[in-house]
């Protein structure tokens, strides 16, 4: 978040109050690129993380600022999370200067690196390694830093998921994957492809690992659990392989309308949300409703002048694609 955002963003109000604002901020920032998407005002995909809010924002609570995180192309709810700022963000996916990756990036990339937020990754699986390198780092290092590694339900299917939990098992690295269970691995329920219960819980026990679960449209609950896996691969105690479940209120990319799904289902699914769980929960415990309805009003307003100024920005100079391409700054092809 930039500054001023950052300031607008919060309240007085207790923690439940400020996760349920982190959420919703990043609930209208997703609603607000899917409105976008469909303008043509972005080129390529965008996979959104709609109903995922409660995962990105509920583990990011509950780490250090130099901890790691490290996630999939349906990123950008974990980028905000760390704190990446959001202007920079959307700039990079309309394409636009100041774009958080320079423009090289897009939708499926955005990474932070001074935010702690180590990238987005398009290949299903391929990040999980890096992670584990991210932890072994801290560990050789001795800064107590701890990774979380976010990744989907269908990468349990791939082969790096296996050789990156075996690993930070064996080592007892300081990581813990949080396995978002959307229940759809692009157009395919999960359940259709794997022939156990559970993607990654039902796997926990090939590594030495305690099958755990969480209710991952519960923000409190996931920053419990995950708070409590952290704290414990900071103190030495190895990984955890967590199971966050969810539902993907939206198709697999912005182009999906997601038809494929039951009606039922997705009706079921939209009772069960995390942010109208989260909003009953602070009006059940006493919350002011027209407090609520202020802080809705202003994120609304803070989401929509956010749009409103980066799509005013210019598009980037041409000559910067040769910018940023190799880590000393050169831009000609070698070997
Ligand atoms: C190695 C690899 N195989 C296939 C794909 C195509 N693909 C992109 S997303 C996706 C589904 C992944 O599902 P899941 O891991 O559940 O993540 P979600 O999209 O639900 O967040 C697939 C198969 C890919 N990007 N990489
Ligand atoms: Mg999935």
């Amino acid at each position: 978040m930039t500054q001023a955002t950052a300031d607008e963003r919060r309240t007085d109000g207790d923690r439940d109050t400020v996760l349920y604002e982190q959420m919703l901020f990043i609930r209208r920032f997703l609603e607000k690129v899917d409105v976008l998407y469909r303008q043509g005002q972005m080129h390529g995909p965008a996979h959104l993380g709609l109903g995922q809010e409660a995962i990105a924002v509920g583990a990011a609570s509950v780490l250090r600022p130099d901890d790691y995180s490290i996630g999939t192309y349906r990123g950008h709810a974990h980028a905000l999370a760390r704190g990446a700022p959001p202007e920079a963000v959307l700039a990079e996916l309309l394409g636009r200067e100041g774009g958080i990756c320079g423009g090289k990036g897009g939708s499926m990339h955005i990474t932070s690196v001074e935010h702690g937020y180590y990238g987005s990754y398009a290949i299903v699986g391929a990040h999980l390694p890096i992670a584990v390198g991210l932890a072994w780092a801290s560990r050789i290092k001795k800064t107590g830093q701890v990774t979380i590694c976010f990744f989907g339900d269908g990468a349990v299917n791939i082969g790096a998921f296996h050789e990156a939990v075996n690993l930070a098992a064996l080592w007892a690295l300081p990581i813990v994957f949080v396995c978002e269970n959307n229940q759809y691995m692009e157009y395919s329920p999960i359940s259709s492809m794997i022939p156990v219960e559970r993607p990654a819980a039902s796997r926990a026990s090939a590594y030495g690992l305690e099958p755990l679960v969480v209710d991952g449209n519960d923000v409190s609950a996931v920053a419990e659990l995950v708070g409590a896996a952290v704290d414990k691969a900071r103190d030495g105690g190895g990984p955890a392989l967590i199971e966050a479940d969810t539902y993907r209120l939206k198709g697999h990319s912005a182009a999906d309308a997601g038809a494929y799904r039951p009606a039922e289902e997705v009706e079921q699914a939209r009772t069960q949300e995390p942010l109208l769980r989260q909003r009953a929960a602070l009006v059940s415990a006493g919350t002011d409703e027209q407090d609520l309805i202020r802080l809705e009003t202003r994120i609304a307003i803070a989401v929509s002048g956010l749009a409103d100024r980066v799509l005013a920005a210019p598009k980037p100079d041409p000559a910067t694609v040769w910018t940023d391409v190799w880590a000393d700054g050169g831009s000609r092809w070698r070997n």
